[in-house]
Formats: structure tokens, C-alpha cells, sequence
């Protein structure tokens, strides 16, 4: 909070009438690259967020500064238009809830604000929507506009479009509405949430790949691609259907079928890619369901094989993975972790590995000898691998 309010007066002077939005990243624990595809998903929110210190302003500006020196200061009138920056540009993710709102609100007031964060940023752990939801927080409140939260997470899903990724609404829904101590199950068209408690002793330890995962370029493209991919084959496997069975969703699907049978018609009607792409969608949507039972049974051992088994899927199926994943992956449960996968879009970023709490030291020490010892690291170890403790949503508070 120090750095927070040195930084903010250095930039804005003095001041007065302060108040802070703390908004956490998250780990998706199973169900990558379904929730754009309306299927629900298993994810938690991580105690690192993304925070701004912020001064409501009188008039219709938006000044934000962040701490860390890659990104610099930007400033921007609210509109119900609002002129993107570069692609890429990080003032992007402010603009993008700005936009959201005032497309929905009366926003008329804008505010100075200065942001910390240590979600380590292009890491698949959602750095990116908890700006997004930091901002748009920060003008509900500057703005005396009350929403309520799953309300507010699907209006900033399609809100965060305007960045140009076509992303589903995992992320603004943890960050806005996540238990402490639990993973959630998402459900989406209507959004719900149900949580979960996350027995203490399970441990779930984040490991960065080192390599980033940029939204911009490469990654967008990728991620993009693989929203139309499902779109065809979902196209295509419902002209497989007669049209009194009414089936236009994933969802649809897999309501009318078992999984086994619909991946049966898939293989008549699906070329070898789009049905790997079919595949991994239909078979994550199943282990979303039981990683929810192998958690209410307290079964660890369960839920990391199936951890396991979405790694593979993700990396043959989906071909979201990479080398360093794999490698991160493997070493996790050779040192004894339950199960690991990589989380979030992939294509760098970071796993996630499920341990018993008395084996967490060995895998711990097993990362850092065989990963993190061989290669630079640009800050502290700990920014790259730590343990996830599953914390509560986004707060507002008074300073
Ligand atoms: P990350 O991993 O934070 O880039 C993205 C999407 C999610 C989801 C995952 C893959 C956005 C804002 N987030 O998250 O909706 O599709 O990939 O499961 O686009």
C-alpha cells in the first residue's frame, strides 16, 4: 500500500479521498478453452491482485499511471466511442471497461489513479481482466453506479472484447465473485457460481514457464483461431442432429448425447483437426464435472489424475501447449505431485500442480533444481513459483 500512495502522490500531489480496488488474477483449476463455448469451468482467484489507488475526478478524464516502469502513464476522455490505443497498448484494458460502462451507464466522472500489481502479467493467470475489473470498479464507484456482480462479470466479459481477443467469461466472473478458501464452478448463459471449499492440505503451486503469453500478436491469433475452430466443428456436428432436436450450443450437445456417442458422430462428420479440437472440448467439459466430484468426495488422487489427463488433451488435442509446459508438468509429478496441467490459454504462461501439503517441499525443490536453476530469471523466484492460496473477489475500500 506504501508503494501504492508514494507513487499516487509523486504523480498527483497530496491527497484526499482516496480509495483502493483490489482486484486478484486467478488459476483455472480445469475446463481451459470451453468457456467460450458456454460450458462451465473450475477455476479459483489468487491472493495477488492487480490494485489502483484512485481520486475521483469532476471531470470526464481518465488518468492512470502504473508502478512498474514497462508501462507508462495514460490519459483518456470517457465517451460512449472510445479510440483504442495501439495494439497491445495496456491503457487498452482501461479503456475497454470504460467503454463497457459507459455503453450501459451514465459515466461522467473519471478519476487519477495509480496501479500495482503482482499477478505476474501474460502469465494465463488473468492479469488482464483484473485491470479490467479494477477499472470499471473504480468508475462504478466514482460514478455512485450499483450493479450486481455477475451482472457486472458479463457485461465486462464482452467488455474486454474491445482488446481484440474473443475470450468467454471465466475471468471477470472469478475475479469479481470468488470465495476465500474455495474454487468455483462457473456456469455461464445465465452466469452462476457455486463454490467449493479447497481442503488445507491440498496444495495447489503455480510454475511459470518463463515465457509469456503475450495477448497481442502470436497468442490473440492462436486464441482467435481456436474460437473458430470450435465454432465449425460445433456447426457441423449439429447438422448431424435433425432440426426438431434443436441443438445450436455445446451445451445442446451434450445435454442430448453422451460423450462417447457424440464424439462417435464427430469422427463421421470432422476432419482430423477439428475433431481433436471437438474432442478436448467435449472430454474437459466431462472433467469439469468430475474434478467438482473428486473435490466434494475428497478424492486428491482423482482429481490430479484428471488434472493430468487435460494436460494431455490441451497439449495433443488442443495444441495449446509447449516445450517448458510439458517440462514443468512432468517434473511436478515425478517429484509426487497428485497432477498438473497447463492453465489458462497455454502457449506459454504457467502450470498448475495439485499436492498432498507434506510432498509440496519436494515438488517445490524439484522445480527450482531441474527448471528454475537452469535458466534466468528476470525477478525473484518467488514471483514465478509459488503456492496459490484461494482467496475472495474484487474489494473496494475506503483508505
Ligand atoms: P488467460 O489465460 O488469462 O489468457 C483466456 C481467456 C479465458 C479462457 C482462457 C482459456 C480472456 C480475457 N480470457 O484467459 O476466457 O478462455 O483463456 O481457458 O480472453
Amino acid at each position: 500500500m506504501l508503494v501504492l500512495r508514494q507513487a499516487f502522490e509523486e504523480r498527483y500531489g497530496m491527497a484526499k479521498g482516496l480509495h483502493v480496488v483490489s482486484a486478484p488474477g486467478r488459476v483455472n483449476l480445469m475446463g481451459d478453452h470451453i468457456d467460450y463455448n458456454g460450458l462451465s469451468v473450475f477455476p479459483m482467484a489468487l491472493s495477488r491482485h492487480v490494485s489502483a489507488l484512485y481520486r475521483e475526478r469532476d471531470d470526464d478524464t481518465v488518468r492512470i499511471a502504473s508502478t512498474n516502469s514497462r508501462y507508462g502513464p495514460r490519459e483518456f476522455t470517457l465517451r460512449r466511442e472510445i479510440e483504442p490505443y495501439e495494439d497491445g497498448d495496456w491503457g487498452n484494458y482501461v479503456k475497454a471497461a470504460a467503454q463497457g460502462l459507459a455503453g450501459r451507464f451514465q459515466i461522467e466522472h473519471g478519476f487519477d489513479a495509480v496501479v500495482h500489481s503482482n499477478v505476474p502479467a501474460a502469465a494465463g493467470l488473468s492479469s488482464s481482466s483484473a485491470l479490467v475489473v479494477a477499472a470499471a470498479l473504480a468508475l462504478l464507484h466514482t460514478n455512485e453506479v450499483e450493479i450486481e456482480r455477475l451482472a457486472l462479470a458479463e457485461l465486462l466479459a464482452k467488455a474486454e472484447h474491445y482488446v481484440g481477443t474473443q475470450g468467454g467469461g471465466m475471468d471477470q466472473a472469478i475475479c469479481l465473485a470468488a470465495r476465500k478458501h474455495s474454487a468455483s464452478r462457473i456456469d455461464f448463459e445465465p452466469l452462476r457460481m457455486t463454490a467449493h471449499l479447497i481442503p488445507p492440505e491440498w496444495q495447489l503451486i503455480v510454475a511459470s514457464s518463463l515465457v509469456r503469453a503475450e495477448k497481442s500478436g502470436a497468442v490473440r491469433k492462436l486464441y482467435n483461431a481456436r474460437t473458430r475452430e470450435c465454432r465449425d466443428a460445433l456447426t457441423k456436428v449439429v447438422r448431424a442432429f435433425r432440426a426438431e432436436d434443436r441443438i445450436t450450443s455445446y451445451p445442446d450437445l451434450l445435454a442430448a448425447s453422451r460423450p462417447a456417442a457424440l464424439l462417435k458422430r464427430a469422427e463421421d462428420v470432422l476432419d482430423d483437426t477439428l475433431l481433436r479440437r471437438f474432442r478436448h472440448v467435449v472430454s474437459e467439459a466431462v472433467r469439469v464435472r468430475q474434478v467438482e466430484k473428486a473435490l466434494t468426495a475428497y478424492d486428491l488422487k482423482g482429481f490430479g489424475r484428471l488434472m493430468s489427463k487435460s494436460h494431455r488433451s490441451l497439449r495433443d488435442d488442443f495444441e495449446v501447449s509447449t516445450q517448458e509446459l510439458d517440462e514443468l508438468a512432468e517434473i511436478a509429478e515425478h517429484a509426487g505431485a497428485a497432477g498438473a496441467r497447463l492453465t489458462g490459454a497455454g502457449l506459454g504462461g504457467c502450470v498448475v500442480a495439485l499436492c498432498p501439503d507434506h510432498r509440496t517441499p519436494r515438488v517445490l525443490k524439484a522445480l527450482t533444481g531441474r527448471f528454475y536453476n537452469k535458466r534466468e530469471l528476470e525477478s525473484d523466484l518467488a514471483d514465478h513459483l509459488f503456492v496459490a492460496e484461494p482467496s475472495g473477489g474484487a474489494t473496494v475500500m475506503a483508505l
